[in-house]
C-alpha cells in the first residue's frame, strides 16, 4: 500500500473546504493515517518547496503557505499518490478538469486549495518533513473488504 502527503492550503482552510476535501478521500476509499492542523514556519515552507527556489513565484508561494493554518494529512491506499493527483486536478485551477478539487474550487494558480505529492520519492520526503513516525497510525478498517477485492 502506498502513502501520500496531502495538505489543505491556507485558502482551503479559510474557505471552509477541509471537511469537503477529507470527505472526497474518505468516500473514494482511502485511509487517513495522519492528520494535523498547523501553521508552517518559513523554514519548513522553504524546504518543502525547495525545488521552486529562484523562481519568480517562490517568495509569494512561501508567504502564502505560511500565512495561516494548513491541514497536513497522510492518506494510504492502492496507487494513492497518482490517484490523489487526479482527484486534485491540474496545478492551474483554470486548466483543471471540472469535478476535480481544484477544478471545482479554484481559479488562480497561487490559490489552488490543495497540495499533494507528485511521486513516491516526494511522498516519502514530504511525509518525513511534516510527520514524526509515531504520528502515523497503522490500523485495519473492516470496510476494506468492500473496497479492495
Ligand atoms: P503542484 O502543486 O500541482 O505539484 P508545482 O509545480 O509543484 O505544482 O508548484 C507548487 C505550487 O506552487 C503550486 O501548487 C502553486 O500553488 C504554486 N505555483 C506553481 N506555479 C506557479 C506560478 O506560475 N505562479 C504562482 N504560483 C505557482
Amino acid at each position: 500500500m502506498e502513502r501520500t502527503f496531502i495538505m489543505v492550503k491556507p485558502d482551503g482552510v479559510q474557505r471552509g473546504l477541509v471537511g469537503e476535501i477529507i470527505s472526497r478521500f474518505e468516500k473514494r476509499g482511502f485511509k487517513l493515517v495522519g492528520l494535523k492542523l498547523m501553521q508552517i514556519s518559513r523554514e519548513l515552507a522553504e524546504t518543502h518547496y525547495g525545488e521552486h527556489k529562484g523562481k519568480p513565484f517562490f517568495e509569494g508561494l512561501v508567504n502564502f503557505i505560511t500565512s495561516g493554518p494548513v491541514v497536513a494529512m497522510v492518506w494510504e491506499g492502492k496507487e494513492v499518490i497518482a490517484t490523489a493527483r487526479e482527484m486534485m486536478g491540474a496545478t492551474n485551477p483554470l486548466k483543471a478538469q471540472p469535478g476535480t478539487i481544484r477544478g471545482t474550487y479554484g481559479i488562480d494558480v497561487g490559490r489552488n486549495v490543495i497540495h499533494g505529492s507528485d511521486s513516491p520519492e516526494s511522498a516519502q520526503r514530504e511525509i518525513a518533513l511534516f510527520f514524526k513516525e509515531e504520528e502515523l497510525l497503522s490500523y485495519d478498517k473492516t470496510l476494506d473488504t468492500w473496497i479492495y477485492e
